[in-house]
């Protein structure tokens, strides 16, 4: 561990880091900050969270979910900035976020794969679940709302294998579980990944457009103006199946199709592309400016919402 040094967003960190992290902040914020359990991962790890409420009334709950692809290491850190923000900013309109709604963050989905990608493999995506010769399914594809119907694999060896059935990861197993514990308390549900610089909405499975899809443009325009603010950051997008390709069995689409969830839409984070070598490598300088931006996304995303 670091334990020596102060927990920072100049760097990348390892899964115990960040966990060791997340323990202080319960210990730091007792009445704020509650650590949450996902569940357990294939090997064992427990999928950790921290819920952030400011007071027992209830509130919207704002749910993000970071890291459910191993490779994509802005996510978890863009995540885990935010959670410090809510704690720590003196900034009136970011006080008032924190106090204004519940948080639930996961900046970790995907434990195993993540560690994996520390110690084996830089580019390793899926969960580390055996399937005969091979490893692992997408826990992008692994969720039981229109499960496997496109844009999935078939093969244990390909990077978007569906799994053998819905819900086959105990990872997307547990994480949904926990989800439905929360019964209609969410009112956003956002997922980070990397990289293009794109923001999606439902759905991946089929071209259909979701009813309120007004509402998602509107949500969409806000959070895309806001992005760019700050360092002229450009994203584009929409829904998944037209944006960037068609997708079944992604945590967004389930949450929005069978939670009671108001949105859920997901990032795919900096930077907007170059070649699979590099994408998936934000050079750690670039920790702050991404979350910064994405930040500013979330909290002008959530004021849009409100007015709905
Ligand atoms: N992209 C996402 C993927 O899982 C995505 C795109 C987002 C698909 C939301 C479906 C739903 O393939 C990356 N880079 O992982
Ligand atoms: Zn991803």
């Amino acid at each position: 561990g670091r334990a020596d040094e102060e927990y920072n967003w100049a760097q990348y960190y390892e899964l115990d880091d960040t966990y060791d992290w997340m323990v202080s902040l319960a210990k730091k914020y007792p009445h704020v900050v509650t650590l949450i359990e996902g569940g357990k991962t294939y090997q064992g790890r427990s999928i950790l969270g921290v819920k952030i409420s400011k007071s027992q009334s209830e509130k919207p709950g704002i749910f993000l979910e970071a890291g459910i692809h191993a490779r994509e290491w802005i996510g978890p850190a863009a995540a885990t900035y935010i959670v410090n923000q809510l704690l720590t900013s003196n900034v009136d309109s970011t006080k008032e976020l924190a106090d204004n709604y519940n948080w639930y963050v996961f900046p970790h989905a995907n434990p195993d794969g993540y560690v994996y990608t520390h110690t084996k493999d830089r580019m390793w995506r899926k969960t580390r679940t055996p399937y005969g010769s091979c490893f692992g399914a997408d826990p992008n594809r692994n969720w039981g709302f229109h499960w496997n119907e496109v844009g999935a694999s078939d093969s244990a060896c390909s990077d978007t294998y569906a799994g053998p059935s819905a819900f086959s990861e105990i990872e997307t197993r547990s994480l949904a579980n926990y989800i439905a514990s929360l019964k209609g308390k969410i009112q956003l549900y956002v997922s980070f990944h990397s990289y293009s610089q794109y923001l999606l909405y439902p759905y991946g499975h089929t071209g259909d457009l979701p009813d309120n899809v007004k509402d998602f443009e509107q949500v969409f325009d806000a959070a895309i103006s806001a992005i760019s603010k700050r360092y002229n950051t450009k994203y584009t997008g929409g829904n998944i199946y037209d944006a960037i390709y068609p997708a079944a069995g992604a945590s967004v689409d389930w949450a929005y199709g069978t939670q009671d969830v108001r949105m859920s839409f997901c990032y795919e984070l900096r930077p907007k592309s170059s070649s699979i070598l590099t994408g998936f490598k934000l050079p750690a300088e670039q920790i702050i400016p991404a979350s910064e931006e994405v930040f500013d996304s979330i909290f002008a995303m959530v004021g849009e919402v409100k007015k709905l």
